[in-house]
């Protein structure tokens, strides 16, 4: 069989992470209109059946949907560019993402490039772009038509941005030595005559091993692309047990379902300026296991989710956000917003844990949090997850030290 890791990159909204959960069949990662909604790299694996009429296993394939690749300004967006990075570093090959709505835009100056690798790490790794090919950049600006252009965080902004932003992405990949496929996105919202002008200019800027339109909110396109990267990857053995889709723990999952409400109930700045952590997690005795496939939920009638034997996940979460003003919005007159947070977090985890949901939140100002790499690092689940990993493993040994 072949195996191997595919790293999804692309700016913010290409639908990176709608096509995670497409590919996967599975709610893997949130998925919200606003850009930067992810901001963890994210697995999901997939296993596809072998196409040649027996009943056997061609390929598991795992997927990494990453954050928009954008120009970093805070400590949590270095942290951001930095998990893209890590993506790019350990993968058998890459899909550059597109969305065929929103045009991309390179740099007249390819000098601007240079800008964007903030942090020593991205400076220093496959993002770092030769004087070459900046240059060989230079002019290859894509305008059929004159979007206007706003910045990552909804704001109308100067095209230069968005223009050293692109370039960046492609600089990116010019120098990863593994296949990359063009995958471009959305095409459900292009006209046919737009879509194969522009195929044909995104085509020209590096050597892709294949492209593909799809659309992944659709479903439309993605077997084809599949089975190419099914072509692509190396002969290999499983890197995950064939009922395991994802590497988060659920814990990690909830958390993302509440902060993708945040996302949908409020505006302005207050969802990126809000960051969930979960503060206590109590399963019910006869828990499903963890990380692995929960069982589909029972449906009622309307699509709620019937509780399993009324068992009952018990959660707390704190919604962090930087200013008073922001939490003011997010409880809402009344404790009307958290409330609603609250209920449509409730019913989506319920539908993931397949059990009843207790859910408290509360919310804490933190000023200036995303400006402090103690605490965005703290939120980054895989180093949670080593220290109670250490602290587990400091625990069993004190115990064997103590006398019988
Ligand atoms: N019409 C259409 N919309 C899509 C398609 N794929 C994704 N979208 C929408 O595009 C928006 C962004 O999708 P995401 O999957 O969150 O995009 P992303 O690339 O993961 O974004 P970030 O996590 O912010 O980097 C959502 O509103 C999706 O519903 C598609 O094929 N067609
Ligand atoms: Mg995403």
């Amino acid at each position: 069989m072949k195996s191997g890791f595919v790293s999804i990159i692309g700016r913010p909204n290409a639908g990176k992470s709608t096509l995670l959960n497409a590919l996967v069949g599975e709610k893997v990662a949130i998925v919200t209109s606003k850009p930067q909604t992810t901001r963890n790299r994210i697995l999901g694996v997939v296993e596809v059946a072998s196409t040649t009429g027996s009943a056997g296993v061609a390929a598991q394939i795992v997927f990494v949907d990453t954050p928009g690749v954008h120009q970093p300004g805070t400590q949590l967006d270095r942290r951001m560019m930095q998990e893209v990075h890590e993506a790019l570093e350990t993968r058998d090959a890459v899909i550059l993402l597109v969305d065929a709505s929103r045009e991309l835009r390179l740099p007249e100056e390819a000098a601007e490039v240079d800008v964007l690798p903030e942090t020593p790490e991205l400076a220093a790794g496959p993002a770092a772009q030769p004087a070459h090919q900046a240059r060989e950049l230079r002019g290859k600006e894509l305008s059929s038509k004159d979007l206007r252009s706003k910045d990552s965080r909804g704001k109308d902004s100067h095209t230069a941005d968005w223009r050293s932003e692109d370039a960046f992405l492609l600089s990116l990949i010019a120098r990863l030595d593994c296949p990359v496929l063009l995958v471009v996105n959305k095409i459900d919202l292009v006209r046919r005559e737009e879509l194969l002008p522009l195929i044909d200019r995104l085509s020209k800027l590096h050597d892709f091993a294949a492209v593909f339109p799809v659309s992944a909110r659709k479903r439309d396109g993605l077997e084809r692309m599949v089975a190419e990267l099914v072509r692509l990857l190396p002969k290999g053995e499983r890197y995950f047990p064939t009922e395991q889709y994802t590497d988060q723990p659920e814990r990690f999952l909830v958390a993302e379902l509440i902060r993708e409400r945040i996302l949908m109930e409020t505006g302005e700045e207050v969802p990126y300026a809000s960051a969930v952590v979960i503060e206590r997690f109590e399963e019910p005795a006869e828990a499903p296991a963890k990380a692995k496939k929960p069982k589909k939920p029972r449906m009622l009638k309307g699509g709620i989710p019937a509780p399993e034997r009324e068992s009952l996940t018990s959660i707390a979460a704190a919604i962090y956000c930087e200013r008073e003003g922001q939490k003011a919005i997010l409880i809402g007159k009344g404790g009307a917003k958290l409330q609603a947070i609250g209920t449509s977090a409730r019913r989506e985890i319920e539908g993931l844990l397949g059990t009843r949901v207790y859910l408290e939140l509360r919310v804490i100002v933190k000023p200036g949090w995303r400006e402090s790499r103690g605490f965005v690092e703290d939120l980054d689940w895989r180093r949670q997850m080593e220290e109670i990993g250490q602290r587990q493993a400091a625990l069993a040994l004190t115990q064997d030290e103590k006398p019988e």
